[in-house]
């Protein structure tokens, strides 16, 4: 799978470089790329944004430099093109599932200061997705849960227990968990998880998730 992040702050991606996706693009099983959009400005000060028409606080994004960075990266529209925007559907576990089966590449285009022309989002965008209900000051951070989110999917970036796992309790919350020492600041490990009995820690598990979810996520029980 291969991401293409469009963005006036390539620096803020450095963080991808850390932990599982980290890895997962050293050993090639996925490729990050970011693209700094002023790279394709042909203003003689490489300018990315303007004053918007009408007048009012704040600048937008320019749609020169944007359109000429997708037309270059991807050509032939092969690529689903996302604008990270509060606009956008809220993003959940299936819509990122179905990014990364889909088998496609992405590009994220990252808004900064008050967005970008709306022009862009014609032309260009084939869909909008948001991460939540929260002002930020740049598509940056969302661009990075998406991508982080999607690329535990790919094959190789997760061992293939953790994703089991995952599928198993599919929407309901995790249940408590426990390492060692076994009595901590007075606190003991709950017994079953130390009996050594399989069965009894997989039914304790269950039980713990039911009544978690029910009590802290009730709407994640009444879904699909
Ligand atoms: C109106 C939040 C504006 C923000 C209403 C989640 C937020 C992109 C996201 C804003 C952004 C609300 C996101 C707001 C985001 C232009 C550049 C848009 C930054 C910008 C609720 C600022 N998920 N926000 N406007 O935050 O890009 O994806």
């Amino acid at each position: 799978m291969k991401i293409s992040i469009l963005t006036i702050f390539p620096e803020m991606f450095a963080p991808l470089n850390t932990s599982i996706i980290g890895r997962a693009k050293n050993s090639g099983k996925i490729q990050i790329d970011t693209i700094n959009i002023r790279d394709y400005s042909l203003d003689k000060h490489k300018k990315t944004d303007d004053a918007p028409f009408g007048g009012g606080a704040g600048m937008l994004m320019t749609p020169q430099p944007i359109a000429d960075a997708i037309k270059a990266i991807d050509p032939e529209h092969n690529a689903i093109r996302i604008y990270l925007s509060p606009k956008g559907k809220t993003l959940n576990q299936k819509t990122v599932r179905e990014l990364a089966e889909n088998g496609k590449d992405l590009i994220l285009l990252c808004g900064h200061y008050e967005g970008v022309d709306q022009r862009v989002i014609d032309l260009f965008i084939d869909q909008e997705i948001s991460i939540g209900d929260y002002v930020l000051t740049g598509g940056e951070l969302p661009a990075m849960v998406l991508a982080d989110a999607v690329c535990r999917y790919v094959d190789g970036v997760l061992n293939a227990e953790s994703l089991k796992a995952e599928s198993f309790s599919d929407d309901l919350l995790e249940y408590p968990q426990y390492t060692r020492p076994q009595v901590f600041m007075g606190l003991e490990v709950p017994e079953v998880l130390v009996s050594g009995d399989h069965k009894k820690v997989d039914e304790w598990r269950r039980e713990q998730s039911l009544k978690l979810t029910k009590k802290l996520r009730p709407d994640l029980l009444n879904k699909e």
